[in-house]
């Protein structure tokens, strides 16, 4: 819009023209006061009805909360304004009129559910703090790209729709592509793979993943955000040292550029960038550690997989980011490489929040037999993954790399109590649309 000014810009003695939304009206009697808001804030508009001409003041007072309207007028300082200058209207237009009844408020008097809150996205968004989630979010993403240019990585995109799933049978969408089979893409795993052997070497991508969870939890999303890296001639303690780079570039953007969204999120004070280096447990430390707290009714043996209530324990217990190293190998899924020395152990590796798992890694197993009869051990036929395995046949550097959720991202960082918080349109069980 031409000549627009935003309200965090309109100085004293300006004439300016600020567009947004009727964000509250309070009529004094005399005098009376629409505050506008647009993305950068809110100013006061100052309606005196005996010195105003009677269509100005009818058009100003009489629209609805809401609202999308235009005013120009001149600025002018004001203590007692909530931003410490008004506007006095020359003139106010009116470009959008809201319905008096609104699903929520976005003035954010009244709480919503927060099934109401996505059913409304548009509305809910004008409340600050929750505007504030998803301008920290493309910090996040924005940091995120820029720590992974500076480890040297080409940013890739990969295919979506595909023909055989990575991540374990049961979680896969199928769709019918032109008559066949195929499915929504649970992982880039295989493809970010196949490039490290390409000459791209270094790569990450940040996509949508796909998961049919059966569960509704606070923290599994149908349709989440996956940011993957890949890195050929590293092993699984040069992946993490990665991961632990990343991670903080994200905590140190928000730190550097969103002190503003901290603040409407009520987080400045205890916001904290983590440190260096996270903590790296083996797995049967972190299995010692959880039956020692007493948190579970029975004790974990060697080869059970971690539940929640266990990684919370331990969570509490370490109280930071951490790795949990050195898995057994059967619980880790075909492509994680064994260590050479114990085959029982493999270089997968989880990267922990108190909360909840962030990251998955490990290297990767590169040696085709290996790679072919670890298929046939996970009950996969390798003939179907041949796309993938054959590239193994012709130089395949060792390689190794992680994913880690964008919104368990966000969500531990900024404390949200539910994973769908920090997702625009989540996709849930019950949830397709909006
Ligand atoms: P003024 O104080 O400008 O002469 P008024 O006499 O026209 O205002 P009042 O009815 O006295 O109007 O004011 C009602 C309330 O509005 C008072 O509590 C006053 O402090 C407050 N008020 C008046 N002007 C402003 C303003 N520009 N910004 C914020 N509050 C204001
Ligand atoms: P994994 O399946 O552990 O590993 O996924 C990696 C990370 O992605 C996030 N995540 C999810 N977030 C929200 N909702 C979900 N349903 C969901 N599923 C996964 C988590 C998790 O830690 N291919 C491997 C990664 C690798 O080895 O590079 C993989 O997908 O934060």
């Amino acid at each position: 819009m031409q000549d627009r000014t935003y309200t965090a810009d309109a100085e004293p003695g300006d004439t300016v023209t600020v567009a947004g939304w009727v964000h509250e009206i309070r009529d004094l009697g005399g005098i009376a006061f629409l505050i506008l808001r647009d993305t950068t804030g809110k100013i006061q508009v100052k309606f005196e009805k005996e010195e105003m001409d009677d269509d100005l003041v009818e058009t100003g007072l009489g629209v609805h909360r809401e609202s999308v309207i235009v005013v120009t007028g001149d600025v002018e300082e004001e203590p007692r304004a909530p931003t410490g200058v008004e506007v006095t209207p020359a003139s106010v237009e009116v470009l959008a009129e809201a319905d008096p009844q609104l699903p929520l408020d976005p003035s954010g008097k009244v709480d919503a559910e927060l099934s109401t809150r996505l059913d409304n996205r548009t509305l809910d968004l004008r409340k600050e703090e929750v505007k504030a989630i998803f301008e920290i979010r493309a910090e996040i993403l924005r940091s995120v790209r820029e720590a992974f240019r500076s480890l040297g990585c080409t940013e890739i995109n990969t295919p979506k729709i595909v023909a055989t799933g990575t991540e374990g049978g049961t979680e896969l969408f199928p769709i019918t592509y032109f008559g066949r089979e195929a499915f929504m893409n649970q992982s880039p795993q295989l493809f970010k793979q196949l490039m490290v052997g390409s000459g791209l070497e270094r790569v990450f991508e940040i996509g949508p993943i796909f998961r049919a969870e059966e569960h509704n939890t606070p923290r599994h999303l149908n349709e989440a955000t996956s940011i993957d890296f890949e890195s050929a001639f590293a092993d699984h303690t040069e992946a993490m040292d990665a991961c632990e780079e990343v991670v903080r570039a994200a905590y140190e953007g928000v730190a550097e550029n969103c002190q503003k969204e901290l603040e409407a999120l009520d987080l400045t004070d205890e916001f904290e960038v983590p440190p260096e280096e996270f903590p790296r447990l083996t797995y049967e430390e972190a299995i010692e550690r959880i039956n020692a707290t007493g948190e579970l009714d029975e004790q974990l043996v060697w080869g059970d997989d971690l539940p929640t209530e266990g990684e919370k324990a331990l969570g509490e217990d370490v109280g930071s980011h951490y790795f949990i190293t050195d898995w057994p190998a059967e619980i880790k899924p075909f492509y994680i490489k064994d260590h050479d020395d114990d085959e029982q152990l493999s270089t997968g590796f989880d990267m922990m929040h108190p909360r909840m798992e962030l990251v998955s890694g490990g290297q990767r197993e590169h040696r085709y037999d290996h790679l072919v009869e670890g298929f046939e051990q996970q009950g996969l036929d390798p003939e179907a993954f041949e796309y993938y395995t054959k590239m193994f046949k012709y130089g395949m550097p060792p390689h190794a790399g992680w994913g880690l959720g964008c919104e368990r991202l966000v969500m531990t960082m900024l404390g949200l109590p539910n994973i769908r918080e920090g997702v625009l349109f989540p996709r849930d069980r019950q949830r397709l649309s909006p």
